[in-house]
């Protein structure tokens, strides 16, 4: 008999083709009375596919009591409970490195929208303003401006790599300074953003970062500041954000996640001074594939061996 695997969130065909060869397969959509099936096939489920966003609700860990395997889809993980899978033994895998390079072509299209008001522009076309009332005002150049990255992690790095074709100068926050980088290190986040033109954020989510962008940093980065965000939208305070965006304490902002998605605040909708995306920054057919198969492949490492292939590092000693 294959072991259980309870399927928390969405799943691509090809990683379903894969789930179905080695599971008995779960959907939690299909799902109608969570606690009847947890009560009655909790104990069949050894293995969660989930994703950083639906992590997996206490109710459904307490449900599962021979649950060995969480297999993430996504690199972020804030939304599963490592501190209680470390103590009852369940391994936890992620997808680390293939989405760096989608997740910082993003930050780097929020930079150029914010800097070129791109939506505003592009809405000026459509809405035939161009005929009627002339050229728009003049935008700014992203070119030699200094750019400050909070979390130089996997992500970080290769967006300070990216953004070398701006010919600035990329500095970081973050709570260890790196001995192999050549970027200037701040181990104040506020000093780092008076000093910055950009300030974008790419650090985990969870408690340890919940409003590290406060007013003070806010109102560091300030009027000509620009705050990018395409790590978690707990990292920023959002409402001291909106605040700063309406009354010009803040310049400009491209978000791609917020603090309650899919709900975002109605006060930015009216805003010319930012660029909203709905948390796509992995989400490519390329990277998206990349990392389903990374999900199968821990989830298959795991019924092979025991291990996984890239654990988060909390449950990394199990
Ligand atoms: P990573 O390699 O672990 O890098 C995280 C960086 O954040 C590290 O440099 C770390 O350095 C720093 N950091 C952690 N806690 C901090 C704190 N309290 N204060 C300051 N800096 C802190 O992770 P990654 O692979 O680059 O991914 C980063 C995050 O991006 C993910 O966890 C996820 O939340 C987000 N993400 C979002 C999307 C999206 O779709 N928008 C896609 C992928 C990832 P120190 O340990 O030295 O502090
Ligand atoms: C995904 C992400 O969109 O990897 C992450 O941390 O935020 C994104 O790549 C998310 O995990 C939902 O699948």
């Amino acid at each position: 008999m294959k072991p259980g695997l309870l399927l928390i969130g969405g799943a691509t065909d090809r990683m379903m083709a894969r789930f179905n060869a080695e599971f008995t397969v779960h959907p939690l959509k299909d799902i109608d009375d969570l606690a009847g099936f947890l009560a009655e096939h909790g104990p069949e489920i050894t293995a969660v596919a989930t994703n950083g966003h639906d992590g997996v609700k206490p109710q459904i860990m307490e449900g599962l009591p021979n649950l060995k395997v969480i297999s993430c889809y996504g690199v972020g993980y804030d939304a599963v409970d490592t501190a209680t899978c470390a103590e009852r033994g369940i391994i936890v895998s992620h997808t680390p490195g293939v989405l760096n390079d989608d997740v910082a072509n993003t930050a780097l299209l929020l930079i150029l929208a914010a800097a070129r008001n791109l939506v505003f522009n592009d809405q000026y076309v459509r809405q035939g303003r161009w005929v009627k009332d002339g050229n728009t005002p003049l935008t700014r150049s992203p070119e030699g401006k200094v750019f400050g990255i909070l979390g130089l992690g996997r992500i970080g790095e290769r967006i300070a790599e990216k953004l070398a074709q701006f010919n600035g100068k990329v500095v970081y926050h973050s709570r260890n300074k790196k001995n192999n980088v050549a970027y200037e290190y701040y181990d104040d986040l506020t000093k780092m953003a008076r000093d910055c033109d950009y300030l974008i954020v790419i650090t985990p989510g969870g408690a340890a970062t919940n409003k590290l962008v406060n007013r003070e940093v806010i109102e560091a980065l300030g009027p000509s500041g620009t705050l990018i965000n395409v790590a978690r939208g707990t990292v920023v305070d959002e409402t001291e954000m909106v605040a700063a965006l309406q009354d010009g304490r803040l310049g400009w902002a491209g978000l791609d996640v917020f603090e309650d998605e899919p709900k975002v605040p109605e006060a930015l909708f009216s805003l010319d001074n930012v660029t909203l995306l709905p948390h796509v920054a992995s989400a490519t057919v390329e990277t998206r594939q990349a990392m389903g198969d990374l999900v199968c492949d821990n989830l298959s490492a795991f019924l092979k061996d025991g291990s996984v292939l890239t654990s988060v590092p909390e449950t990394a000693h199990l």
